[in-house]
């Protein structure tokens, strides 16, 4: 860890320190939604009064208990999300007075039936193709009931002003969050990957936003006086890497430090934790359910069919961050983003000729070696 502000340390801890805000939040009578999704439309949830929190999904710990119900050769984030539902020991989940979920990939949603049975959650039927006229019409029509099942749920009315106002929220939390990932473009960054993804991982679990919005502006101001003084943990000749593919939350010591251990630096996430997600704000100007619509719909996840989104963004961030090479992170038995290994090799090797490599893993350290070795030898050859 380098000499970053105090406060950065804070998002590291987001999570654990979580735990505590959130049972405070429900001694004084608020609500919480949890969510496993970047298609879930957070400002919904603002609107009805309620808290969004990620749940919990990153850890091999619960994945024995949900194989007695789900099968071995399950995504590991799928089973471990079920497992702690399972086993209680997600104090998120514990807390939420509901759940809910999209129809993303198939194992999610037919987990989702199992989920159903333990806690009360609500499926929105996300469509699998992006077009601005059926799919949007779906969509929008399941963010509208979503919006009934929260009123419904806990007795509020989601107004316009509300909704405007959630949006105006976390539309400033991304302008921020895209400032600081932002600062990978710098040669040398001034914050490393996995400082990176510790930020952007802990605003999942941060409930002020406020207050955490103001600590990103410390973060920042002051990663940039460092990048001006020429300080940086940073070699200026390390050579540059985006991650795209899974979400890593589960993984990423075992490929965000693996690859600065070995001297490269993670410039880029195009994942959800990163730009998939962040990249398009909600436009502030028009109906707020058709700009929530949009936003979300938008979101190029290999889910859908088809995905040139994914590609193009990649190729983007290749050319704005100068990056010399992707890796692409698919967790085991994802079919769907294992699929699109072959456009996005195509994507990042023809069209933007850098070098690209996949990496087939799960949540236990046991191939760790096994990684350690091929990140290496991709290193080597950049
Ligand atoms: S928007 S990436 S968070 S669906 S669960 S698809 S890894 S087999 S998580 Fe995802 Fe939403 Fe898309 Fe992002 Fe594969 Fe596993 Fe399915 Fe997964």
């Amino acid at each position: 860890m380098n000499d970053l502000p105090e406060k950065f340390e804070e998002f590291e801890d987001a999570r654990r320190n979580g735990f505590l805000t959130v049972k405070n939040l429900k001694d004084d009578g608020k609500n919480i939604v949890g969510m496993f999704c970047a298609y879930t439309p957070k400002e919904v949830i603002y609107a009805a009064g309620a808290y969004p929190v990620s749940l919990c999904a990153t850890s091999e710990e619960t994945i024995p208990d949900a194989e007695k119900h789900l099968p071995k050769n399950l995504c590991p984030l799928i089973k471990a999300s079920y497992g702690y539902a399972l086993t209680d020991k997600c104090p998120y989940m514990y807390f939420s007075d509901m759940v809910v979920g999209e129809t993303t990939c198939d194992g999610k949603k037919k987990m989702y039936e199992l989920l159903g049975e333990i806690k009360d959650t609500h499926v929105m039927q996300l469509p699998q193709t992006q077009d601005k006229d059926h799919a949007m019409k779906v969509w929008r029509s399941e963010v509208e009931f979503f919006i009934e099942k929260l009123e419904k749920k806990f007795g509020v009315k989601v107004t316009e002003d509300n909704l405007k106002e959630a949006i105006k929220l976390t539309n400033e939390e991304r302008i921020l969050l895209k400032e600081f990932y932002g600062l990978g473009k710098l040669t040398p960054p001034p914050v490393t990957g996995y400082e990176m993804f510790q930020v952007l991982n802990g605003a999942n679990y941060t409930f002020d936003k406020a207050q955490q919005n103001a600590r990103l502006r410390t973060i920042i101001d002051d990663l940039k006086r460092k990048h001006e003084d020429g300080e940086s943990q940073v070699s200026v000749d390390a050579p540059r890497i985006i991650i795209t593919g899974c979400p890593i939350g589960g993984v990423a010591d075992k490929i965000i430090k693996t690859i600065e251990d070995a001297g490269a630096v993670v410039v880029a996430n195009e994942n959800c934790s990163g730009a998939k997600n962040l990249e398009e704000l909600i436009d502030e100007s028009t109906d707020p359910v058709d700009a929530i619509a949009k936003k979300y719909l938008n979101i190029p996840c290999s889910v859908m069919t088809p995905n040139n989104g994914r590609g193009e963004l990649l190729k983007k961030m290749v050319e704005e961050y100068r990056a010399d090479g992707v890796i692409d992170v698919i967790l085991q038995a994802c079919h769907t983003y294992n699929v699109e290994t072959h456009q996005m090799k195509n994507v990042v090797t023809k069209e933007g000729k850098k070098s690209y490599m996949s990496i087939e893993t799960g949540y236990s350290p046991s191939d760790l070696g096994q990684i350690k070795t091929r990140i290496e030898a991709f290193l080597e050859l950049l």
